[in-house]
């Protein structure tokens, strides 16, 4: 199917963005919090989402069902003739993620779940001539919300779940073996989320660009580069706790004075370094009081980069940063690293197509449309193992992203759609040409 036969109409284009900008708000209303958006992994809320996205997936011609990991999955179902109605013929996948972190936005991962579907919709009519079959993933906990380490189901589906992880609690000590029970999924039947790395072709997700590149550039699409490496550590500081009036400086061991240089000193040694960035989301005093000198200080550290050398290059200079402080304050501090995934490089003919769908896509701008490198993390992290990793950015006004005021134009959403759908098309020609 030659992408320049793929002539979508303008208006089934824009009909389908204002349907995603729609559903966005619809789901949007699926939160654990009555004012605030947020939607974690294996709660009542994830329940609900899917059943809520299985039917806009089964709207749109896609046989939706839930995986072993509680991810949704979405797969065309075309006639007996074409080639992908072989259940086991290969897949591209599209897709993103349908959880959220706190007090979030409501188009960080939802809008490429939404995209995608109504890329499939729109394709219905040629998924007989496709050499592949289309499947549409609502990935879960891509953000790591409830139980620190992220990429939960999309690491199912990549294959590469770790048992270690069974003893990851939430907030309210919940085990992740229990939420997974509680939640009607079973823990022993996990790996049969795993996808063999034969079964997909690729995975194309769009996603807003989560920063202020393309708003300042007044463009509205950008393909994406490579995918920035995390680690995430959770951080003690131990000192003394003593009495707020009666201990004199000199015979203090202040931990949060220690946290505190130590947060100001992520952000030093990060700037420093060239596309590694490193943020402390959260800061507290567990047994604090108003009156006494703090004992003890946790905090978090978000900390990733372009290449994975240079993120822990940054994190052996912070660990030493730690010493210094710690034995110039009298402090001991300790780290567990609550997640690790390493930086993805999209594949080179996935990003092709997306440039070449980009360029049919309604003034999506002049020339080529800019290549960037994702600092926000994403699912294909977890999927480069058995499938090559395409992205497509989606212009974010002011670059707001993890917070209520997050956005993106129903005009950026059509074109994103216009693109990926071109983009599968290329793909299609690329595969048909093949031997
Ligand atoms: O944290 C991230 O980069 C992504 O939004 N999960
Ligand atoms: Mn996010
Ligand atoms: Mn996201």
């Amino acid at each position: 199917m030659p992408a320049m036969l793929l002539d979508l109409d303008p208006a089934a284009v824009d009909a389908a963005a204002r349907r995603v900008m729609a559903r966005c708000d619809e789901l949007a209303e699926v939160s654990s919090a009555a004012r605030r958006i947020e939607r974690v992994y294996l709660s009542r809320e994830h329940a609900a989402a899917n059943r809520l996205a299985a039917g806009w997936m089964r709207e749109a011609g896609l046989e939706a069902a839930q995986d072993a990991a509680g991810n949704l999955v979405g797969r065309t179902v075309v006639g007996p003739r074409a080639l992908a109605a072989d259940p086991d013929a290969p897949a591209l996948l599209l897709g993103s993620h349908l959880d959220t972190v706190p007090d979030a936005g409501r188009y960080d991962g939802i809008v490429g779940v939404l995209v995608a579907i109504e890329v499939a919709r729109l394709l219905r009519p040629r998924l007989e001539s496709l050499p592949f079959a289309l499947e549409v993933a609502g990935f879960w906990d891509e953000e790591g919300t409830r139980f620190g380490k992220a990429l939960l189901g999309s690491s199912a589906v990549g294959g590469v779940w770790d048992p270690a992880w069974w003893d990851l609690t939430d907030a309210n000590g919940v085990g992740l073996r229990q939420a997974f029970g509680d939640f009607g999924l079973d823990p022993d039947r996990v790996s049969e989320a795993a996808r063999r790395p034969g079964s997909l072709v690729g995975y194309l997700e769009a996603h807003i660009e989560q920063g202020p590149v393309l708003d300042d550039a007044g463009l509205p699409l950008a393909v994406v580069s490579s995918i920035a490496g995390a680690r995430r550590f959770e951080i003690a500081v131990h000192g003394e706790a003593r009495h707020a009036g009666g201990t004199p400086y000199e015979a203090r061991h202040d931990a949060l004075l220690g946290a505190s240089e130590a947060v100001v000193a992520v952000e030093r040694l990060c700037r420093a370094e060239r596309h590694v960035i490193g943020t402390v989301g959260r800061l507290d005093t567990p047994a604090g009081a108003m009156n006494v000198v703090p004992g003890e200080a946790r905090l978090t550290l978000d900390l990733r980069g372009e290449l994975d050398s240079a993120r822990d290059l940054t994190w052996s200079a912070i660990t030493a940063t730690l010493d210094e402080i710690a034995g110039r304050r009298g402090l001991r501090w300790d780290a567990r690293q609550v997640h690790s995934a390493a930086a993805v490089t999209c594949d080179p003919l996935l990003a092709d197509v997306l440039r070449a769908g980009i360029a049919t896509a309604p003034d999506a701008g002049p020339g080529e449309p800019p290549t960037l490198f994702s600092p926000a993390g994403h699912d294909g992290m977890a999927l480069g193992g058995i499938t090559d990793v395409g992205m497509l950015f989606l212009r974010n006004p002011d670059g707001i992203s993890h917070h209520p005021a997050e956005a993106v134009s129903h005009q950026d959403v059509a074109r994103g759609i216009a693109a990926l759908a071109a983009a599968v098309a290329h793909l299609a020609d690329e595969h048909a040409r093949r031997p």
